[in-house]
């Protein structure tokens, strides 16, 4: 039988592709950039948080904040693990990252400005990053699919920690629920702009579709995550930050109103608020950690070399 016939059939019936299989060079490619993408996104994704380790309002708060960025590290390492099955070299990932080749989430582009931010992120990026994650543990690629069944149990421990931190805002003095409701308002369009463009201008959704890669749109899980959240901004006390967003009785569906792609591409070509302060971050981290990476090669040659 051809490999590509092969290939087809085990697409076609469900069943997982492999490392050691043969698959389109395209097929290939498309997974390099996205796992690429998403290996980024969680380690730049620490640094936002990470900004306010060293300030979390009590110790217990710090406590779980510091796991909570450490799960981010761990599943940057699946994620550049699984693109290593597929050939892809990490150090040139790190390198194409750093000279802006690469991308990562444009939503950690925008800053922390106050602790209710990090629990908006915890409980509207990590909730938005589940949506995507729990359709990704079907994904085709074998070690990709595995990766997130692990990530998608640690990101609702994050999503439900970030809840818990707003709701003792939400539910304190008149200034913490402001700063609960400013961080709801900042957040809110950037965690819609996570699901990616809309379909109509989404040039890879087809394909990846066609290759059980994606298994939802990028418009139809966007949704989802509107219809999960709309009740739990309301539980909260707190209010969306879109005149236009009505409930729609007939579909079953939240209806929003339009979301600026003007700041989505400008953000994704680098123009955001943080864009070069967490490059530079990375930059710094990649290059002082150099010396690390070189004495334990090292050592790895000279324990193999002596054996
Ligand atoms: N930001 O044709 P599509 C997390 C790019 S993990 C930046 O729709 P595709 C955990 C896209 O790459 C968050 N770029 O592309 C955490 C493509 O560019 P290219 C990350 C974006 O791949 C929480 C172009 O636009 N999650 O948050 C974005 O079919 C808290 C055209 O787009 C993942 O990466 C964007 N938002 O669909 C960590 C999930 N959207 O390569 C720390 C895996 C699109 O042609 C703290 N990825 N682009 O130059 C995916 O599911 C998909 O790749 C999509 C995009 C849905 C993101």
């Amino acid at each position: 039988m051809e490999q590509q016939q092969r290939f087809d059939q085990t697409i076609a019936a469900e069943s997982s592709v492999e490392p050691r299989d043969w698959m389109p060079e395209a097929y290939r490619r498309t997974l390099i950039r996205q796992i690429g993408q998403h290996a980024h996104s969680e380690v730049v994704g620490m640094l936002p948080e990470g900004n306010w380790i060293t300030r979390a309002p009590t110790l217990r708060r710090k406590a779980v904040l510091l796991a909570k960025v450490q799960d981010e590290a761990g599943h940057a390492l699946y994620l550049y693990s699984a693109a290593e099955t597929l050939g892809a070299d990490r150090d040139d990932m790190m390198d194409k990252l750093i000279a802006g080749k690469m991308k990562y989430s444009s939503i950690f582009n925008y800053p922390t400005l106050t602790w209710a931010d990090v629990a908006a992120i915890g409980w509207l990026v990590d909730g938005a990053a589940i949506v995507n994650q729990v359709a990704l543990c079907r994904a085709s690629y074998g070690p990709y699919a595995r990766a997130m069944v692990r990530v998608c149990k640690e990101e609702s421990f994050h999503q439900r920690q970030g809840y818990e931190a707003m709701t003792v805002l939400a539910n304190g003095t008149e200034e913490q629920k402001q700063m609960a409701q400013d961080a709801v308002n900042r957040f809110w369009w950037p965690a819609l702009m996570m699901f990616g463009p809309c379909d109509d201008d989404s040039p890879h959704s087809a394909q990846s579709m066609a290759w059980h890669i994606k298994r939802f749109s990028n418009d139809e899980l966007r949704q989802k995550f509107v219809d999960n959240t709309v009740h739990q901004v309301h539980a909260l006390g707190l209010t969306v930050p879109d005149p236009d967003l009505k409930w729609n009785e007939e579909t079953g569906h939240y209806e929003f109103g339009d979301i600026n792609w003007d700041e989505f591409y400008a953000v994704i070509a680098g123009q955001g608020p943080c864009n070069h302060e967490r490059i530079e971050a990375r930059r710094k981290a990649w290059e002082g950690g150099r010396w690390v990476r070189d004495a334990a090669s090292a050592y790895a040659a000279r324990k193999q070399n002596a054996a």
